[in-house]
């Protein structure tokens, strides 16, 4: 496994930033697969999503974390932690903004977390919704903040610049050897994936108020000879009057969750599923320490 070539580059990038800039969208077209699941609603990503990405000259390993936000509850004061923990424990940062001229305030917090000692890259997404101008503004702005490694501007969304950014990436690493097997993807097991396909459909079929507050739990997962793989989760909601919210009316929005998530879940693994979801009550789980740690936000 180790790489004996005296010019291969390998180490580590966390991918930081507010919540909803287009991080995990950056890193699912990084490694050009759907690891890391992706919504409209800010605060999607929970956990620090690790993924490695092999060439012929070097490997990355991609550290995708929550948005850095002001918490409100336990489950934000964890993902803040997990988010800015990857900081210190890096080759590079690449910090995360949008294009919106002003330096916004949650940022500032965020640059004040940075390590002096560590390459920071900025890296300026959804440049595909800003004119030049304001592109140009925020450039400066941002840079007269930090003494930033690089600026990139890119739109992961449409897959600008990121072998632009690639590169930069790479020349900002030192030489290393393979730390993982060429195959290796990402070190979350098959159910926390699948689990977290679930919640992304929950999240983009429910509306405002209630995703934030759902867990999902697989409860089994059998492969039959059939070739039919069966999977039973469970979405936990915090309050009594989310339950029917999920469950909708006749079923309905289970159903329509419940399909959609089918869909990528067979995409994922590659066989035909049968899902079955439950809606539970966890009262108020964000703030529960124990059901936290249940859930693995620990
Ligand atoms: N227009 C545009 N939208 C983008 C771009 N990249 C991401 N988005 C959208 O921004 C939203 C948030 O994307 P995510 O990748 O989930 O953002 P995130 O930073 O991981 O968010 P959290 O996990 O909540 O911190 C989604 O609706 C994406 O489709 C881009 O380059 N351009
Ligand atoms: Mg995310």
């Amino acid at each position: 496994m180790e790489n004996d070539s005296a010019d291969f580059k390998s180490g580590f990038v966390t991918i930081i930033g507010r919540p909803n800039v287009g991080k995990s969208t950056l890193m699912n077209k990084l490694i050009g697969e759907k690891i890391s699941i992706i919504s409209s609603k800010p605060q999607t990503t929970r956990n620090r999503i690790q993924t490695v990405l092999t060439k012929e000259k070097y490997q990355i390993v991609f550290l995708d974390t929550p948005g850095i936000h002001k918490p409100k509850h336990k489950l934000g004061e964890y993902m803040v932690k997990v988010a800015k923990d990857t900081i210190d424990e890096v080759d590079v940062v690449l910090m995360m903004v949008t294009p919106d001229v002003k330096v916004n305030a949650g940022d500032k917090y965020i640059i004040d977390q940075l390590d002096v000692k560590t390459p920071v890259v900025l890296v300026i997404n959804k440049v595909d919704e800003a004119d030049k101008e304001k592109l140009v503004k925020t450039i400066e702005n941002y840079n007269k903040e930090f003494d930033f490694a690089e600026t990139v501007p890119v739109s992961a969304l449409k897959e600008k610049n990121i072998d632009e950014l690639l590169k930069v990436l790479v020349d900002k690493l030192p030489f290393g050897p393979k730390y993982f097997p060429d195959d290796m993807l990402t070190d979350q097991p098959e159910r926390f994936i699948i689990s977290e396909i679930i919640r992304e459909k929950a999240l983009k079929t429910l509306g405002q108020e209630v995703p934030h507050g759902i867990a999902v739990e697989i409860i089994q997962m059998k492969e039959k000879n059939n070739g039919i793989t069966s999977i039973d989760a469970v979405i936990y909601c915090e309050k009594d009057s989310h339950k029917g919210i999920i469950i909708g009316k006749n079923g309905q929005m289970l159903k329509k969750i419940g399909t959609l998530a089918r869909v990528d879940i067979e995409k994922f693994l590659g066989c035909r599923v049968y899902l079955e979801l439950w809606v539970k009550l966890k009262k108020d789980w964000r703030d529960d320490p124990y059901s936290l740690k249940s859930f693995g936000y620990k």
